[in-house]
């Protein structure tokens, strides 16, 4: 494969009341040479999480449909807007992913249009994670689902990382395709569409760290993991579609 034209990448961070780690989360990326700018996506913060992001130097945007799948398409749509890079990497603004990561997605990069990171090396991983051994075997499970979905086009070992790179030309290609108002969901039905049209998915262990600040997303509980796994199940056999839970989709999920 040719070697990159340019390693240069626009990075976007979700955020939801995370001003415990935004401002460490803005300052880690921005010490990266690749790195162009950071975009924060607040999706409607009560907190200081915008006001934290805007003074470490990110370009901060407020998303004020509740949800993580909206505040996922937000900064990819966002990031897409930049013409100067190549490559969008987008990530949480938790502290749970570091930085430093970027070289490992980018060593990839001449050999896909998505490099997913995986969280599903056990070394890489601290030992106490929000990722409970039931949700570690089911990402692992649904990553194979969607694997045997689309027989011989990828491996998949994670369906619920954040933390990505993707070729602009190819994100925005299918961008137009991919549902926000799927919400916790997000990432399974995001690679589905993207293998569904050709787009070539590399998985790369990344680094997984203890979040700092409370956890909102499907993480919170084995409980709340098994639905959003079985709602990943549903999507990725039958379909996916916008359920009113979706429509509602509230903060509180
Ligand atoms: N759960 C949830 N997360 C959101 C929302 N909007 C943005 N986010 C961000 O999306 C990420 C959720 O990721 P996840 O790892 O599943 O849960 P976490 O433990 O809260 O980080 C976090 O960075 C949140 O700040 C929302 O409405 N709900
Ligand atoms: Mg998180």
């Amino acid at each position: 494969m040719a070697p990159l034209a340019s390693r240069h990448v626009t990075v976007a961070l979700t955020a939801y009341n995370d001003e415990a780690s935004i401002s460490d989360a803005v300052a880690d990326f921005r010490t990266r040479p690749e790195v162009r700018r950071v975009i924060v996506v607040s999706n409607d913060s009560t907190d200081s999480t915008f006001a934290r992001a805007e003074a470490t130097g990110a370009i901060t945007i407020n998303e004020s449909s509740p949800g993580y799948g909206r505040c996922v398409f937000r900064c990819l749509t966002e990031a897409a807007k930049f013409e100067d890079v190549d490559f969008i990497v987008l990530c949480e603004g938790d502290r749970t992913f570091r930085a430093s990561d970027i070289d490992k997605l980018l060593a990839y990069a001449p050999h896909a249009d998505i490099v997913n990171g995986t969280r599903t090396s056990e070394s890489l991983r601290e030992y106490t994670t929000q990722l409970s051994i039931f949700m570690y075997y089911g990402n692992i499970f649904v990553g194979k689902l969607l694997e045997a979905k689309h027989l011989g086009r990828s491996t998949l070992t994670d369906v619920g990382t954040t933390y990505k790179l993707c070729r602009r030309d190819a994100l925005r290609a299918i961008l137009p395709l991919v549902n926000p108002a799927i919400n916790l969901e997000f990432n399974a039905h995001f690679l589905d569409v993207a293998l569904e049209h050709n787009l070539v998915v590399v998985e790369c262990p990344i680094t997984f760290h203890r979040r700092v600040g409370v956890s909102k997303g499907g993480n919170v509980n084995n409980w709340r993991g098994f639905k959003v796994g079985i709602n990943m199940i549903r999507g990725i056999v039958f379909g996916w579609k916008t359920k009113k839970r979706d429509v509602l989709a509230q903060h509180e999920t």
